[in-house]
């Protein structure tokens, strides 16, 4: 088995997550370690993961792989054993999946195990990367059903059970990028530009984060979320968190309240119960 990518952490990664994902001051929990209930918001999972050395490059999986047309385009992460830990060191063992065609571009399915020092697996994350101009290799244009990962999450059709509001700040992904995903996607208006972007964009793992904050708040812990990056978000937009309880698991999607347009859709979190703590 190959050797897995090391992550060290401590409460100063803790507090980083959570205040980029717009925890205040105030939120004693969440920004001072002192804190007797100190925790990670529910999604600090997707950052342990993040950057492990992945088994193949894109360049040998895609045709004209070019970083600059590459997007986030789904999430789904697995909380396999709580508390979540608030410092130690993980390890994270990330596996190619499988790619699909979907003509215009290609979309690369990868796993990623992340297991704390005893060798317990603690998250697993399944990830979708959308590489525009990088389809009609002639691939399949399906991607295999993952169950939870990969399942339509389609709202009901009453109006949400809760909605939440949260402007995010011009810095967001600023701040964000110190979690490790340093893409210049999020920061250089360069690159953003020749991405297609008039400025650099928020990545999805922060509004995901925010989502799943405001899902946590509402309902309390979770111990999955699948989400599918419908549309970009620009730093300092203001993102709608509508949220559908439907038994155990919440249905919900994110839209940008200043164009009215999708952020998140396709997407659900299956609730932890009463039991452990976070
Ligand atoms: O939905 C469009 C979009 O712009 N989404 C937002 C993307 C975004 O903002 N992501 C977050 C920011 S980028 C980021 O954070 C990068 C990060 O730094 C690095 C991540 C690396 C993670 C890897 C870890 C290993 C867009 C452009 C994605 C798709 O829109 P269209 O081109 O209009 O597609 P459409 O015509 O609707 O559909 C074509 C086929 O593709 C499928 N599809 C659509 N959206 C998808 C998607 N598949 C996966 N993810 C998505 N988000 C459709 O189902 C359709 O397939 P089919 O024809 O088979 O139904």
């Amino acid at each position: 088995e190959a050797a897995g990518t090391a992550y060290e952490f401590d409460d100063k990664e803790v507090i980083l997550y959570n205040l980029s994902l717009g925890a205040k001051k105030s939120d004693l929990k969440w920004v001072y370690e002192g804190n007797e209930n100190f925790e990670a918001l529910p999604t600090f999972g997707v950052v342990p993961y993040f950057g492990s050395e992945l088994p193949f490059t894109f360049d040998e999986i895609v045709p004209n792989f070019n970083p600059m047309m590459l997007l986030h385009g789904e999430q789904f992460l697995e909380i396999k054993k709580f508390p979540i830990p608030t410092s130690g060191t993980l390890t994270s063992y990330p596996s190619l999946v499988e790619v699909a065609d979907k003509g215009a571009a290609a979309v690369v399915v990868t796993r990623c195990e992340t297991r704390d020092s005893k060798g317990d697996v603690v998250f697993v994350n399944e990830s979708t990367t959308f590489i525009r101009g990088s389809g009609g290799f002639g691939g399949s244009s399906k991607v295999t059903d993952r169950g939870a990962a990969t399942a339509a999450n389609k709202p009901p059709a009453r109006k949400p059970d809760a909605v939440v509001e949260e402007k995010t700040s011009e810095d967001q992904a600023a701040l964000y990028r110190l979690n490790g995903d340093r893409n210049p996607l999020h920061i250089d208006p360069e690159f953003s530009k020749v991405g297609g972007f008039k400025i650099p964009i928020l990545h999805g793992l922060c509004f995901l984060g925010i989502a799943g904050k405001h899902i946590y708040q509402t309902f309390g812990a979770f111990k999955n979320l699948k989400v599918r990056f419908a549309g970009v978000v620009l730093p300092g937009q203001t993102l709608r968190t509508e949220m559908w309880k439907e038994g155990n698991r919440v249905i919900f999607q994110v839209t940008v309240v200043e164009t009215g347009k999708p952020a998140i859709q396709a997407a659900a979190a299956e609730l932890l119960g009463p039991g452990p703590k976070l």
